[in-house]
């Protein structure tokens, strides 16, 4: 006897809408561990390894995100893991729980807190704008995959839940809260260690920053940033890819991608430069 096949899970029926909601709009932050196999991981990391060396040695091509401490946006097409990782259902579930069915990925990076890195202000990743502060809603999303197990001495993300919602009105440039601040922050503070194939996902609006890296092992970790309609943080952003890398692309991704297509792919041009993490540590 052969079975029918079974109808794709609707991502509203595999996983708990509002169990995401309510973890984005109440502690701001989420999880789903073992998204990813740890040889996708290896891969992704070997990737990543490589691009790294090649912003390096290409004016601007990293921005510096305090001492020892790197941001790199890249192009979805230099990673031979980016269909999988936009295709993830977990992923795809959360974007349209948060943001509706028609988000959009706006950026695609990765952080590299070296040995060496010392602890970062705390902060926000852009200012709150009136849909958060007025209108109380959350219209981006950043999710994080570690390409390394990590450990307490490596420093871990850090990041105090709820204060998404905090008002900046005393935050130097939106974004960073003055140090009078701090101790509320320490006092709610969650420090990250993930694993190869666990993916995060936050609002970049939650106060966080990196710790300092004690070990003698660089962090690295993804960063994939997707909006609402309307958001608007692809402006910062240089979200590019080759029309023959698109066009490749089934249409039920390319519905998702704000992007910028051309023939062949140009040196991103780092735009989100965060000037008071440039600027140094806490
Ligand atoms: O160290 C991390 O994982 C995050 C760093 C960070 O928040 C930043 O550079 O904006």
């Amino acid at each position: 006897m052969t079975t029918a096949p079974q109808p794709k899970p609707e991502p509203a029926a595999q996983y708990d809408v509002a169990g995401i909601m309510g973890a984005i709009y109440s502690d701001g932050i989420t999880g789903f561990k073992e998204a990813f196999s740890r040889e996708w991981v290896a891969q992704l990391g070997e990737d990543l390894t490589g691009l790294y060396q090649q912003a390096l040695a290409r004016p601007s091509g990293a921005v510096g995100r305090g001492t020892n401490r790197h941001y790199v946006e890249i192009h979805p097409e230099d990673i031979r893991g980016f269909v999988e990782l936009v295709g993830n259902p977990w992923i795809h579930a959360v974007c349209e729980a948060v943001l509706g069915p028609q988000y959009q990925f706006v950026e695609i990076g990765f952080d590299v807190p070296n040995p060496g890195a010392r602890d970062q202000p705390w902060h926000r990743d852009f200012p709150a704008t009136a849909q958060t502060l007025v209108e109380r809603r959350l219209n981006s999303l950043a999710f994080n995959l570690t390409t390394v197990d990590v450990e307490p001495d490596m420093g871990p993300f850090e990041i105090a839940p709820g204060t998404q919602w905090d008002d900046p009105s005393s935050y130097d440039h939106g974004m960073f809260p003055p140090t009078s601040l701090y101790g509320r922050y320490q006092a709610r503070s969650q420090l990250k260690m993930p694993r190869m194939g666990d993916v995060s996902v936050r609002s970049a609006l939650t106060i966080h920053r990196g710790t300092a890296n004690q070990s003698n092992k660089p962090r690295p970790v993804l960063v994939l940033g997707v909006d609402a309609p309307g958001a608007g943080n692809h402006e910062k952003h240089d979200f590019q890819m080759t029309r023959r890398f698109y066009d490749s692309l089934p249409a039920s991704l390319r519905e998702h991608l704000l992007c910028r297509l051309v023939d062949q792919l140009e040196p991103v041009v780092q735009g989100h430069t965060i000037e008071g993490l440039m600027m140094g540590d806490a």
